[in-house]
């Protein structure tokens, strides 16, 4: 299947339903312009609807995932410009709203808006070269794409408020111990063990994956009373669909299951 291509991105198609977005603005270290992040809004509004994808990863180049939002297109906005346009959270929250599991590979700098977009994924997995930060202090703002919000959940306040106050890199290790990633790989397996951990999951009963992204994610909105109570309801709707039966079947007669995604 051919690759879709936009300007500053482009989507290719592996099999076992897995699609790869290539953040590609190379003389930029995929700066997030607002043309890209359309783009992304785009590609992901197609692969939500295409029914033979189940599962998507999203990647940079080998020197940067993404180095922030673009500077030289944000620097003389004004105040209306920026708060009229809700920039520019209307186009990335795509990524939060997107139903199907998403996995980011992160290889060379994630920064800024580059981390955020990082953190909107289900999971991060990371090249040994990898390096996070949010540095938006250092040019005279905040982070604006839920880095103070989602950092902190993920890495705790300490780290994250040295982080956001200080704009110093983590590289991957520490990455790993602080939990802001899954894994860490050699930079030349990242982006084959990232295909094959979606192929993993694509293979997976679709509905059910969804059902359980979803579930995660509530923990991070809810208390854990209520989030208890909501696993439990969804937990409770798998046995209204076909694949409950058959994965449970395909257990007890030691075969594979032969998921059909409803
Ligand atoms: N925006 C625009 N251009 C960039 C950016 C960026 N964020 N980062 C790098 N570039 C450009 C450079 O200007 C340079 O272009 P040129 O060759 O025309 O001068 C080219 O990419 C290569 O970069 P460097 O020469 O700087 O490469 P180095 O290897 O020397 O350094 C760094 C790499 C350390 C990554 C360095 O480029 C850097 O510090 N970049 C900026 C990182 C940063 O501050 N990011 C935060 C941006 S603010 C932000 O993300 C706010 C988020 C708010 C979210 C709201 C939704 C979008």
């Amino acid at each position: 299947r051919d690759n879709l291509s936009h300007e500053n991105l482009y989507v290719e198609f592996h099999d076992g339903g897995v699609a790869v977005i290539v953040l590609n603005r190379p003389k930029a270290l995929n700066a997030l312009s607002p043309d890209l992040t359309r783009e992304l809004g785009a590609a992901l509004d197609t692969l939500e609807a295409d029914d033979t994808i189940g599962a998507v990863v999203v990647t940079g180049s080998a020197k940067a995932f993404a180095a922030g939002a673009d500077i030289k297109a944000m620097k003389d906005w004004s105040y209306m410009d920026v708060y009229g346009a809700d920039f520019i959270t209307a186009t990335w929250e795509r990524l939060t709203t997107f139903r199907k599991p998403t996995i980011a590979a992160v290889a060379g700098y994630a920064l800024g808006g580059g981390c955020e977009l990082a953190m909107m994924c289900d999971f991060i997995l990371a090249a040994d070269t990898a390096r996070f930060g949010q540095p938006e202090i250092t040019i005279g703002t905040i982070p604006g794409a839920g880095g103070t919000q989602r950092l902190t959940r993920l890495i705790g306040k300490s780290k994250a408020m040295e982080m956001v106050l200080t704009g110093r890199m983590m590289d991957a290790a520490e990455a790993e111990r602080a939990g802001l990633v899954s894994r860490i790989l050699p930079a030349e397996e990242l982006l084959p063990e990232a295909i094959k951990t979606a192929q993993k999951i694509a293979g997976m009963s679709r509905p059910i994956a969804m059902l359980a992204k979803e579930s995660v994610n509530r923990a991070y909105e809810t208390t854990l009373a209520e989030g208890i109570r909501f696993e439990r309801r969804l937990f409770h709707s798998t046995f209204a669909t076909e694949d409950q039966k058959e994965g449970m079947a395909a257990f007890v007669e030691k075969r594979a299951p032969a998921f059909r995604n409803r």
